[in-house]
């Protein structure tokens, strides 16, 4: 796995620090190697490993407060005594961001998860930062409201690590990003004091919004206790469609007639390639298309469409089947419409699935960027033929490269699945595919995040007075650096 090092000079818990925290924390809220009665370290194990098991930290204790005080109390004596602490939500992030780099504390907020308040009219949600995303999607689907944010690992997730994370998804073409959606935070600053944003106003120009600094911080400038965000109404029908395309070269001129002719119902635009699609089905993601449907197909496009009736909203997506299916040159080989609830959720599956395909797989080296759209399958080609070149592509080493993600916001996750991590896979790797993303001027990270994965990767994407002046932002909020260290900012 990778090597890290924390640049601060931090200082490891104590028995004496645990004496302190057993003061105001139950302790059912303390899980330490270090405690009167130790726990074992297969307890600690999960909190120290990332989603992937590429990242491992060495924390000697994780903390998971039950109130904003807790927290607040706990980041008070942090402060003054300098441990690092590393906020942790559902763990479920991608870049090595949310476990530690050495025996930082870990702050999980797992136990801070009820619901404070739902306004059905306006459709403001407040929650606790810990609550997990589908128990919000499902808290506000009898009112017929729906989360803006959706993603594959909604069951695990919490809205603070979403939040923490600026996390983009699958909703992001039709409900756009936190930035929008997220009206208020409550957050615990590093020296403990508590900043009441919570605001639940749609229209608030009062000067900086700093709520905005904390949202894709990544838990470098503090803890998000609690989140207030705008759910949308939910759509009176929502059908998809998967398409299956000869050639890439196709995707683009899709993309274009697809919005021209859904418009108003177009709620997502999905993109697989032919790996991955037999990566999902090979590990039972969602239901495979008949082997008539995927023959010759290159690439997948997932389209959905959310409106305000069905009949209308349906009859849109078969005449635009027919549409495609009956041009001289046809865009696609073939379309499956879901029939059923089922359906839908199943060729959702194939796409959302992916994630989890690759992990069964293998090990997971994830590049999530922003490139042109029309150099997807560069970018995947390339970086294999890069690989091939190293001698790397064999069963040993690097067994697939392959590309999916969010055609709609020009994010492709160019995944590297590898029998194991190896250096010369990294190696190989960097800079070769951050030198390509800033050839495009794309960003290195999405939607993800730079986490402790790339943090020496920032200068590709950002300018140096950029560095400088988030360096100064860090240093203003947390000038003790205990604040995820070694995550964002190197
Ligand atoms: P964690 O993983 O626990 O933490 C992530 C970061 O946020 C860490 O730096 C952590 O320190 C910080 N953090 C967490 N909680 C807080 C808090 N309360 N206050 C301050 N800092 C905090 N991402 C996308 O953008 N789009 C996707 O479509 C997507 N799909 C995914 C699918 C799968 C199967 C998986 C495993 C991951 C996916 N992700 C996706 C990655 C994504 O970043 C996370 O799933 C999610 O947003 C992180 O939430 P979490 O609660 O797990 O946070
Ligand atoms: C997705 O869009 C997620 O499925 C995860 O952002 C992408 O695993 C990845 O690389
Ligand atoms: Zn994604």
């Amino acid at each position: 796995s990778y090597r890290l090092s924390s640049p601060v000079k931090l200082t490891p818990v104590t028995e004496h620090d645990l004496a302190h925290f057993s003061k105001f924390l139950q302790p059912s809220s303390i899980i330490s190697t270090l405690s009167p009665n130790p726990s074992s370290q297969d307890e600690l194990a999960p909190y120290n490993s990332d989603w992937m098991g590429r990242y491992k930290g060495h924390s000697t204790t994780v903390l998971k407060p039950k109130t904003t005080q807790e927290v607040s109390e706990i980041l008070k004596w942090c402060n003054a005594k300098r441990i690092g602490v590393v906020p942790q939500g559902g763990n479920t992030g991608l870049v090595g961001g949310s476990v530690p780099v050495n025996d930082e504390i870990v702050l999980s907020l797992s136990n801070l998860n009820k619901v404070r308040s739902f306004d059905p009219v306006s459709g403001i949600l407040v929650a606790d930062a810990g609550c997990i995303l589908e128990s919000l999607t499902d808290y506000v689907a009898p009112h017929n409201h729906i989360m803006p944010i959706d993603l594959g690992a909604k069951g695990s997730c919490q809205i603070g690590g979403n939040v923490a994370t600026n996390a983009g998804g699958l909703r992001l073409l039709r409900y756009g990003s936190l930035h929008g959606t997220v009206l208020g935070l409550e957050v615990v600053l590093p020296d403990g004091t508590i900043l009441d944003q919570l605001t639940t106003l749609r229209k608030d120009n009062t000067g900086y919004d700093l709520k905005q600094l904390f949202i894709g911080a990544e838990g470098t400038l503090g803890v998000i206790t609690a989140v207030s965000i705008l759910t949308p109404p939910a759509p009176q029908a929502s059908n998809n469609v998967i398409l299956a395309l000869p050639s890439f070269d196709n995707v683009l001129p899709l993309y274009q007639t697809v919005k021209r002719h859904l418009s108003e119902i177009l709620s997502a635009f999905e993109f697989i390639d032919r790996t991955a699609y037999d990566l999902a089905v090979k590990h039972g993601q969602g239901r495979a298309l008949s082997e008539d449907d995927v023959e010759g197909a290159e690439c997948f496009v997932l389209v959905e469409t959310s409106g305000g009736r069905r009949e209308h909203d349906e009859e849109k997506l078969s005449d635009l089947l027919e549409l495609l299916l009956s041009a001289d040159k046809p865009l696609v080989n073939t379309g499956v419409l879901s029939q059923s609830p089922a359906q839908f959720s199943s060729i959702w599956a194939l796409r959302e699935g992916v994630t989890e395909a690759v992990s069964k797989e293998g090990k997971a080296y994830k590049y999530d960027i922003s490139v042109p759209l029309s150099s997807f399958k560069e970018v995947v080609d390339n970086t294999r033929e890069h690989l091939r070149s190293k001698g790397l592509l064999h069963d040993k080493a690097v067994k697939f490269v392959l590309g999916y993600g969010h055609v709609g916001d020009g994010n492709l996750h160019l995944n590297v699945c590898a029998d194991a991590y190896l250096p010369e896979i990294q190696d190989a790797l960097e800079p070769y595919i951050y030198e390509v993303v800033s050839k495009y001027r794309g960003s290195i990270s999405a939607e993800h995040g730079i986490g402790a994965m790339k943090t020496h990767a920032l200068p590709y994407s950002k300018s140096a007075t950029s560095i400088e002046l988030m360096k100064k932002i860090k240093h203003i909020f947390d000038p003790q650096g205990i604040m995820n260290p070694g995550k964002v900012l190197e």
